[in-house]
Protein backbone atom coordinates (compact mmCIF):
# COMPACT_ATOMS: atom_id res chain seq x y z
CA UNK A 1 0.00 0.00 0.00
CA UNK A 2 3.02 2.28 0.51
CA UNK A 3 4.55 1.60 -2.31
CA UNK A 4 1.10 3.28 -4.08
CA UNK A 5 0.46 5.81 -1.96
CA UNK A 6 4.20 7.27 -2.94
CA UNK A 7 3.24 6.45 -6.75
CA UNK A 8 0.00 8.35 -6.40
CA UNK A 9 1.95 11.34 -4.50
CA UNK A 10 4.92 11.51 -7.17
CA UNK A 11 1.94 11.34 -9.81
CA UNK A 12 0.78 14.39 -8.11
CA UNK A 13 4.24 16.25 -7.98
CA UNK A 14 4.57 15.43 -11.59
CA UNK A 15 1.41 17.23 -12.10
CA UNK A 16 1.81 19.74 -10.14
CA UNK A 17 5.44 20.04 -12.09
CA UNK A 18 3.99 19.95 -15.16
CA UNK A 19 1.75 22.84 -14.32
CA UNK A 20 4.56 24.56 -13.26
CA UNK A 21 6.79 24.13 -15.99
CA UNK A 22 3.27 25.02 -18.63
CA UNK A 23 3.12 28.41 -16.65
CA UNK A 24 7.19 28.67 -16.78
CA UNK A 25 6.99 28.33 -20.99
CA UNK A 26 4.27 30.48 -20.97
CA UNK A 27 5.67 33.31 -18.68
CA UNK A 28 9.29 32.69 -21.27
CA UNK A 29 6.92 33.61 -24.17
CA UNK A 30 5.46 36.06 -22.89
CA UNK A 31 8.85 37.61 -21.72
CA UNK A 32 10.30 36.66 -25.05
CA UNK A 33 7.16 38.76 -26.95
CA UNK A 34 8.03 41.81 -24.72
CA UNK A 35 11.50 42.08 -25.43
CA UNK A 36 12.74 45.63 -25.97
CA UNK A 37 14.44 44.88 -29.63
CA UNK A 38 17.81 47.07 -30.00
CA UNK A 39 16.34 49.90 -31.74
CA UNK A 40 14.07 50.79 -28.76
CA UNK A 41 10.89 49.45 -30.33
CA UNK A 42 8.47 46.89 -27.79
CA UNK A 43 6.99 43.51 -28.43
CA UNK A 44 8.78 42.75 -32.08
CA UNK A 45 11.49 40.32 -30.82
CA UNK A 46 10.82 36.21 -30.04
CA UNK A 47 14.05 35.11 -30.17
CA UNK A 48 17.16 36.42 -29.48
CA UNK A 49 19.28 34.61 -31.65
CA UNK A 50 23.23 34.41 -31.67
CA UNK A 51 24.61 37.28 -33.43
CA UNK A 52 28.34 38.77 -34.16
CA UNK A 53 29.27 41.86 -36.26
CA UNK A 54 31.83 39.55 -38.45
CA UNK A 55 28.29 36.85 -39.80
CA UNK A 56 27.63 37.00 -43.33
CA UNK A 57 24.99 40.04 -44.12
CA UNK A 58 22.17 38.75 -46.04
CA UNK A 59 21.65 41.27 -49.24
CA UNK A 60 18.20 42.21 -49.08
CA UNK A 61 15.63 40.63 -51.64
CA UNK A 62 14.43 42.70 -54.37
CA UNK A 63 11.24 44.52 -53.56
CA UNK A 64 7.68 42.75 -53.40
CA UNK A 65 5.59 43.10 -56.58
CA UNK A 66 2.66 45.24 -56.47
CA UNK A 67 0.56 41.73 -57.19
CA UNK A 68 0.79 39.95 -53.71
CA UNK A 69 -0.95 38.30 -50.88
CA UNK A 70 -0.29 40.43 -47.13
CA UNK A 71 -1.06 37.65 -44.18
CA UNK A 72 -0.80 38.27 -40.68
CA UNK A 73 -2.49 35.73 -38.86
CA UNK A 74 -1.90 31.84 -38.80
CA UNK A 75 -5.29 31.13 -40.73
CA UNK A 76 -4.25 34.16 -43.37
CA UNK A 77 -0.44 32.07 -43.51
CA UNK A 78 -1.80 28.89 -44.47
CA UNK A 79 -4.72 29.76 -46.75
CA UNK A 80 -2.19 31.82 -48.74
CA UNK A 81 0.14 28.99 -48.85
CA UNK A 82 -2.36 26.30 -49.68
CA UNK A 83 -4.13 28.66 -52.69
CA UNK A 84 -1.41 29.89 -53.83
CA UNK A 85 -1.35 30.67 -57.59
CA UNK A 86 2.33 30.29 -59.80
CA UNK A 87 4.33 33.46 -59.47
CA UNK A 88 2.60 34.71 -56.17
CA UNK A 89 4.26 36.31 -53.66
CA UNK A 90 3.63 36.42 -50.05
CA UNK A 91 4.79 38.70 -47.72
CA UNK A 92 4.36 37.95 -43.51
CA UNK A 93 3.72 40.58 -41.32
CA UNK A 94 5.78 40.59 -37.99
CA UNK A 95 4.17 38.22 -35.91
CA UNK A 96 4.57 35.05 -33.95
CA UNK A 97 2.51 32.39 -35.95
CA UNK A 98 1.63 29.03 -33.76
CA UNK A 99 0.88 26.12 -36.64
CA UNK A 100 -1.63 23.90 -36.09
CA UNK A 101 -0.12 21.53 -38.88
CA UNK A 102 2.22 21.31 -41.40
CA UNK A 103 1.88 23.06 -44.64
CA UNK A 104 3.46 22.65 -48.28
CA UNK A 105 4.03 25.17 -50.99
CA UNK A 106 3.20 23.19 -54.56
CA UNK A 107 3.16 26.28 -57.15
CA UNK A 108 6.22 27.31 -59.09
CA UNK A 109 7.87 30.84 -58.77
CA UNK A 110 5.85 31.60 -55.41
CA UNK A 111 7.86 33.68 -52.62
CA UNK A 112 7.34 33.36 -49.16
CA UNK A 113 9.05 36.19 -47.05
CA UNK A 114 8.61 38.00 -44.00
CA UNK A 115 7.48 41.89 -44.94
CA UNK A 116 9.93 43.80 -42.67
CA UNK A 117 13.17 41.80 -43.66
CA UNK A 118 13.60 41.36 -40.01
CA UNK A 119 13.64 37.78 -40.04
CA UNK A 120 13.44 37.47 -36.45
CA UNK A 121 10.09 39.19 -36.25
CA UNK A 122 8.42 36.92 -38.34
CA UNK A 123 8.30 33.13 -36.38
CA UNK A 124 6.51 30.65 -37.86
CA UNK A 125 6.54 28.19 -34.75
CA UNK A 126 5.87 24.56 -34.75
CA UNK A 127 5.44 24.11 -30.90
CA UNK A 128 1.70 23.38 -30.69
CA UNK A 129 1.71 21.60 -34.38
CA UNK A 130 0.12 18.09 -34.50
CA UNK A 131 2.65 17.27 -37.33
CA UNK A 132 6.19 16.45 -36.64
CA UNK A 133 7.07 18.58 -40.03
CA UNK A 134 6.72 22.18 -40.79
CA UNK A 135 6.99 23.66 -43.96
CA UNK A 136 7.17 21.45 -47.27
CA UNK A 137 7.99 21.76 -50.89
CA UNK A 138 6.45 19.67 -53.31
CA UNK A 139 6.67 19.25 -57.10
CA UNK A 140 7.51 22.85 -57.75
CA UNK A 141 10.39 25.15 -58.92
CA UNK A 142 11.84 28.26 -58.67
CA UNK A 143 10.44 28.86 -55.03
CA UNK A 144 11.99 31.43 -52.72
CA UNK A 145 11.52 31.55 -48.84
CA UNK A 146 13.25 34.61 -47.19
CA UNK A 147 13.52 36.67 -44.22
CA UNK A 148 12.06 34.46 -41.70
CA UNK A 149 12.01 32.30 -38.77
CA UNK A 150 11.19 28.68 -38.30
CA UNK A 151 11.31 27.08 -34.76
CA UNK A 152 10.51 24.21 -32.77
CA UNK A 153 9.79 20.78 -34.84
CA UNK A 154 10.51 17.55 -34.01
CA UNK A 155 11.60 15.86 -37.64
CA UNK A 156 12.09 18.20 -40.37
CA UNK A 157 11.62 22.35 -40.01
CA UNK A 158 12.25 22.64 -44.05
CA UNK A 159 10.64 19.59 -46.07
CA UNK A 160 11.25 19.26 -49.46
CA UNK A 161 10.13 16.48 -51.00
CA UNK A 162 12.80 15.53 -53.75
CA UNK A 163 10.68 12.83 -54.94
CA UNK A 164 8.28 15.18 -56.38
CA UNK A 165 10.78 17.20 -58.42
CA UNK A 166 11.90 20.26 -56.11
CA UNK A 167 14.38 22.32 -58.48
CA UNK A 168 15.69 25.80 -57.60
CA UNK A 169 14.50 26.22 -54.41
CA UNK A 170 16.13 29.25 -52.58
CA UNK A 171 16.18 29.35 -48.71
CA UNK A 172 17.28 33.32 -48.42
CA UNK A 173 18.26 34.89 -44.83
CA UNK A 174 15.94 32.29 -42.43
CA UNK A 175 16.54 31.23 -38.98
CA UNK A 176 16.38 27.59 -38.09
CA UNK A 177 15.62 27.53 -34.56
CA UNK A 178 15.55 24.13 -32.38
CA UNK A 179 14.38 21.72 -35.10
CA UNK A 180 15.05 18.11 -33.24
CA UNK A 181 16.13 16.34 -36.81
CA UNK A 182 16.58 17.81 -40.10
CA UNK A 183 16.46 22.22 -40.28
CA UNK A 184 16.14 21.63 -44.24
CA UNK A 185 15.58 17.71 -45.63
CA UNK A 186 15.79 16.66 -49.13
CA UNK A 187 14.52 12.58 -49.00
CA UNK A 188 15.59 10.31 -51.39
CA UNK A 189 14.73 10.03 -54.83
CA UNK A 190 13.15 7.15 -56.61
CA UNK A 191 15.24 5.02 -59.30
CA UNK A 192 12.18 5.82 -61.54
CA UNK A 193 12.40 9.52 -63.69
CA UNK A 194 15.48 10.05 -61.05
CA UNK A 195 17.85 11.95 -63.26
CA UNK A 196 14.64 14.10 -64.21
CA UNK A 197 13.27 14.56 -60.75
CA UNK A 198 16.33 14.68 -58.64
CA UNK A 199 16.37 18.38 -57.05
CA UNK A 200 18.72 20.58 -58.75
CA UNK A 201 20.12 24.48 -58.50
CA UNK A 202 18.80 24.66 -54.68
CA UNK A 203 20.29 27.23 -52.81
CA UNK A 204 20.62 27.65 -48.90
CA UNK A 205 22.30 31.17 -48.06
CA UNK A 206 22.66 33.84 -45.58
CA UNK A 207 20.69 31.38 -43.11
CA UNK A 208 21.17 30.53 -39.30
CA UNK A 209 20.56 27.36 -37.81
CA UNK A 210 21.26 27.34 -33.97
CA UNK A 211 19.80 25.09 -31.23
CA UNK A 212 19.43 26.53 -27.94
CA UNK A 213 20.95 22.75 -26.25
CA UNK A 214 21.78 19.80 -26.93
CA UNK A 215 19.06 17.18 -28.32
CA UNK A 216 17.12 15.20 -25.83
CA UNK A 217 15.97 11.75 -25.69
CA UNK A 218 12.09 13.65 -25.23
CA UNK A 219 13.00 16.22 -28.02
CA UNK A 220 12.28 12.92 -30.18
CA UNK A 221 11.12 9.65 -28.60
CA UNK A 222 11.46 7.69 -31.83
CA UNK A 223 15.20 8.49 -32.53
CA UNK A 224 17.19 5.89 -34.16
CA UNK A 225 20.82 7.28 -32.55
CA UNK A 226 20.02 7.52 -29.24
CA UNK A 227 19.22 11.11 -29.56
CA UNK A 228 22.19 11.24 -32.08
CA UNK A 229 20.21 11.40 -35.22
CA UNK A 230 20.16 15.43 -35.69
CA UNK A 231 21.72 17.66 -38.50
CA UNK A 232 21.64 21.22 -40.08
CA UNK A 233 20.82 20.64 -43.82
CA UNK A 234 20.73 16.87 -44.85
CA UNK A 235 19.97 16.06 -48.74
CA UNK A 236 20.57 13.33 -51.05
CA UNK A 237 20.70 13.50 -54.77
CA UNK A 238 21.52 17.00 -54.47
CA UNK A 239 22.53 18.41 -57.70
CA UNK A 240 24.14 21.98 -58.67
CA UNK A 241 23.67 23.13 -54.93
CA UNK A 242 25.08 26.21 -53.34
CA UNK A 243 25.31 26.31 -49.39
CA UNK A 244 26.90 29.34 -48.37
CA UNK A 245 27.12 32.11 -46.14
CA UNK A 246 25.27 30.44 -43.49
CA UNK A 247 25.98 30.15 -39.93
CA UNK A 248 25.13 26.65 -37.44
CA UNK A 249 25.47 27.08 -33.83
CA UNK A 250 24.97 24.22 -31.57
CA UNK A 251 23.63 21.66 -33.91
CA UNK A 252 24.22 18.83 -31.34
CA UNK A 253 23.47 15.37 -30.49
CA UNK A 254 22.43 14.32 -27.13
CA UNK A 255 25.92 12.57 -26.48
CA UNK A 256 27.88 14.91 -29.19
CA UNK A 257 27.84 12.62 -31.92
CA UNK A 258 25.37 13.72 -34.00
CA UNK A 259 25.38 14.33 -38.01
CA UNK A 260 26.60 17.38 -40.18
CA UNK A 261 25.81 20.51 -39.99
CA UNK A 262 25.67 20.32 -43.75
CA UNK A 263 25.22 16.40 -44.57
CA UNK A 264 25.01 15.88 -48.45
CA UNK A 265 24.67 11.79 -49.52
CA UNK A 266 23.48 9.45 -51.80
CA UNK A 267 24.92 10.52 -55.32
CA UNK A 268 24.91 14.33 -54.63
CA UNK A 269 26.67 16.14 -57.46
CA UNK A 270 28.39 19.53 -58.38
CA UNK A 271 27.47 21.04 -55.22
CA UNK A 272 29.46 23.84 -53.65
CA UNK A 273 29.77 24.05 -49.51
CA UNK A 274 31.68 27.73 -49.31
CA UNK A 275 31.66 30.56 -46.45
CA UNK A 276 30.01 28.95 -44.09
CA UNK A 277 30.45 29.14 -40.56
CA UNK A 278 30.07 26.24 -37.91
CA UNK A 279 30.22 26.39 -34.38
CA UNK A 280 30.03 23.67 -32.10
CA UNK A 281 28.07 21.27 -33.77
CA UNK A 282 29.35 17.43 -33.35
CA UNK A 283 29.83 17.01 -37.36
CA UNK A 284 31.14 20.39 -39.32
CA UNK A 285 30.12 19.36 -43.18
CA UNK A 286 29.99 15.52 -44.31
CA UNK A 287 30.17 14.46 -47.48
CA UNK A 288 28.60 11.02 -48.00
CA UNK A 289 28.26 8.03 -44.71
CA UNK A 290 29.35 4.52 -44.05
CA UNK A 291 25.80 3.66 -45.21
CA UNK A 292 24.94 3.11 -48.56
CA UNK A 293 21.96 1.88 -50.37
CA UNK A 294 20.46 1.91 -53.48
CA UNK A 295 23.34 0.67 -55.67
CA UNK A 296 24.88 4.05 -54.64
CA UNK A 297 28.75 4.09 -55.53
CA UNK A 298 29.32 7.23 -54.19
CA UNK A 299 27.80 9.69 -52.26
CA UNK A 300 29.42 12.58 -53.63
CA UNK A 301 30.93 13.45 -56.64
CA UNK A 302 32.48 16.48 -57.70
CA UNK A 303 31.56 18.34 -54.75
CA UNK A 304 33.53 21.54 -53.40
CA UNK A 305 34.21 22.42 -49.84
CA UNK A 306 35.75 26.04 -49.36
CA UNK A 307 36.36 28.92 -47.19
CA UNK A 308 34.23 27.54 -44.51
CA UNK A 309 35.33 28.21 -40.85
CA UNK A 310 34.31 25.34 -38.86
CA UNK A 311 34.90 25.54 -34.96
CA UNK A 312 35.07 22.84 -32.02
CA UNK A 313 32.85 20.00 -34.15
CA UNK A 314 34.17 16.98 -31.65
CA UNK A 315 33.18 14.03 -34.42
CA UNK A 316 34.24 15.51 -37.44
CA UNK A 317 35.26 18.75 -38.55
CA UNK A 318 34.91 17.90 -42.44
CA UNK A 319 34.66 14.15 -43.33
CA UNK A 320 34.44 12.24 -46.66
CA UNK A 321 33.21 8.78 -47.17
CA UNK A 322 32.73 7.36 -50.44
CA UNK A 323 33.51 10.05 -53.00
CA UNK A 324 34.59 11.06 -56.67
CA UNK A 325 36.66 14.03 -57.63
CA UNK A 326 36.15 16.04 -54.60
CA UNK A 327 37.96 19.06 -53.43
CA UNK A 328 38.37 20.39 -49.43
CA UNK A 329 40.34 23.35 -50.45
CA UNK A 330 41.17 26.38 -48.11
CA UNK A 331 38.75 25.56 -45.02
CA UNK A 332 40.29 26.77 -41.31
CA UNK A 333 38.85 24.47 -38.83
CA UNK A 334 39.57 24.60 -35.03
CA UNK A 335 39.59 22.66 -32.38
CA UNK A 336 42.22 22.28 -30.20
CA UNK A 337 40.79 19.56 -27.94
CA UNK A 338 39.74 17.13 -30.71
CA UNK A 339 38.46 14.33 -28.86
CA UNK A 340 39.19 11.75 -32.07
CA UNK A 341 41.44 13.98 -33.79
CA UNK A 342 39.39 14.46 -36.68
CA UNK A 343 39.87 17.75 -37.92
CA UNK A 344 39.70 16.25 -40.78
CA UNK A 345 38.64 12.46 -41.59
CA UNK A 346 38.60 10.26 -44.59
CA UNK A 347 36.74 6.95 -44.57
CA UNK A 348 36.68 4.49 -47.51
CA UNK A 349 36.77 5.71 -51.26
CA UNK A 350 37.62 9.07 -51.84
CA UNK A 351 38.41 8.75 -55.72
CA UNK A 352 40.28 12.08 -57.26
CA UNK A 353 40.05 14.32 -53.89
CA UNK A 354 41.82 17.16 -53.11
CA UNK A 355 42.82 18.35 -49.57
CA UNK A 356 44.76 21.52 -49.81
CA UNK A 357 45.77 24.26 -48.37
CA UNK A 358 43.35 23.99 -45.28
CA UNK A 359 44.19 25.49 -41.63
CA UNK A 360 43.44 22.56 -39.39
CA UNK A 361 44.27 24.14 -35.52
CA UNK A 362 44.31 20.99 -33.16
CA UNK A 363 45.79 17.82 -32.35
CA UNK A 364 45.47 15.40 -35.75
CA UNK A 365 43.52 14.13 -38.53
CA UNK A 366 42.01 10.97 -39.66
CA UNK A 367 42.90 9.18 -42.77
CA UNK A 368 41.07 5.82 -42.91
CA UNK A 369 41.02 6.14 -46.81
CA UNK A 370 42.14 3.31 -49.05
CA UNK A 371 42.09 5.88 -51.96
CA UNK A 372 44.81 8.07 -52.97
CA UNK A 373 44.25 11.59 -51.74
CA UNK A 374 46.05 14.40 -52.84
CA UNK A 375 46.98 16.49 -49.54
CA UNK A 376 48.82 19.57 -50.44
CA UNK A 377 49.57 22.82 -48.56
CA UNK A 378 47.69 21.83 -45.51
CA UNK A 379 48.77 23.23 -41.97
CA UNK A 380 48.19 20.64 -38.81
CA UNK A 381 49.03 22.87 -35.67
CA UNK A 382 47.17 24.45 -32.72
CA UNK A 383 47.09 27.69 -34.15
CA UNK A 384 45.01 29.49 -31.31
CA UNK A 385 46.94 32.56 -30.97
CA UNK A 386 46.78 33.30 -34.90
CA UNK A 387 42.80 34.01 -34.50
CA UNK A 388 40.77 36.97 -33.98
CA UNK A 389 37.96 35.16 -31.73
CA UNK A 390 38.58 31.16 -31.53
CA UNK A 391 36.62 30.85 -28.29
CA UNK A 392 33.68 32.57 -30.28
CA UNK A 393 34.74 31.01 -33.90
CA UNK A 394 36.00 33.79 -35.25
CA UNK A 395 38.94 32.46 -37.40
CA UNK A 396 40.41 35.43 -38.89
CA UNK A 397 43.71 35.80 -39.12
CA UNK A 398 45.34 38.26 -36.96
CA UNK A 399 48.89 39.54 -37.68
CA UNK A 400 50.35 36.90 -35.60
CA UNK A 401 50.17 33.88 -38.60
CA UNK A 402 53.38 34.36 -40.19
CA UNK A 403 53.52 30.70 -41.11
CA UNK A 404 49.97 30.78 -42.24
CA UNK A 405 50.26 34.36 -44.77
CA UNK A 406 51.62 33.55 -47.89
CA UNK A 407 52.16 29.70 -47.03
CA UNK A 408 49.59 28.23 -48.75
CA UNK A 409 50.24 26.00 -52.40
CA UNK A 410 49.79 27.34 -55.80
CA UNK A 411 46.79 25.19 -56.97
CA UNK A 412 45.87 24.04 -60.73
CA UNK A 413 42.84 25.81 -60.05
CA UNK A 414 43.14 28.59 -57.84
CA UNK A 415 40.72 29.42 -55.41
CA UNK A 416 39.79 33.20 -56.47
CA UNK A 417 37.99 34.82 -53.06
CA UNK A 418 38.20 33.93 -49.55
CA UNK A 419 35.75 33.79 -46.76
CA UNK A 420 35.01 37.25 -47.30
CA UNK A 421 35.12 37.31 -50.83
CA UNK A 422 38.47 38.93 -50.83
CA UNK A 423 40.74 38.25 -53.59
CA UNK A 424 43.05 36.00 -52.75
CA UNK A 425 46.71 37.25 -54.19
CA UNK A 426 49.29 34.92 -56.08
CA UNK A 427 50.53 33.64 -52.63
CA UNK A 428 47.84 32.11 -50.76
CA UNK A 429 47.13 31.91 -47.25
CA UNK A 430 46.02 28.99 -45.65
CA UNK A 431 42.90 28.19 -44.71
CA UNK A 432 39.90 30.16 -45.27
CA UNK A 433 40.65 33.70 -44.43
CA UNK A 434 43.29 35.70 -46.76
CA UNK A 435 44.57 38.62 -44.87
CA UNK A 436 44.82 41.37 -46.90
CA1 LIG B 1 48.49 35.91 -49.38
CA1 LIG C 1 39.93 38.09 -45.49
Amino acid sequence: MAGSYVTFRALRNAAKIARLGLFAALLSVWLAATTVAADGSVGTAILSPPQQAWFPKAPALPAPPDDRVEVSTVEELIRAIENARPGQTILVADGHYRMPRYVEIRVDRVTLRGASGHRERVVIDGVQSMHGELLGFRGCSDVTVGDLTIQNIRYNGFKINSDSGVQRLTIHNCIIHNIWQRGVKGVKVPPENREALRPKGCRVQYCLFYNDRPKRLADDPQDIAQGNYIAGIDVMYATGWTICDNVFVGIQGRTFEGRGAVFLWFDTQDCVVERNIIIDCDVGLQLGNAHRADNVQYHCLRCVARNNFITRAPEAGIVTVYTKDCAVVHNTIHDPDSRMGRLLRTVFTNDGLLVANNLLSGPGTSNESDSEIRFVGNLLRDASGAFADPAHGDLHLTQAADEIIDQGAALPAPVGEDIDRQHRDSQPDIGADERI
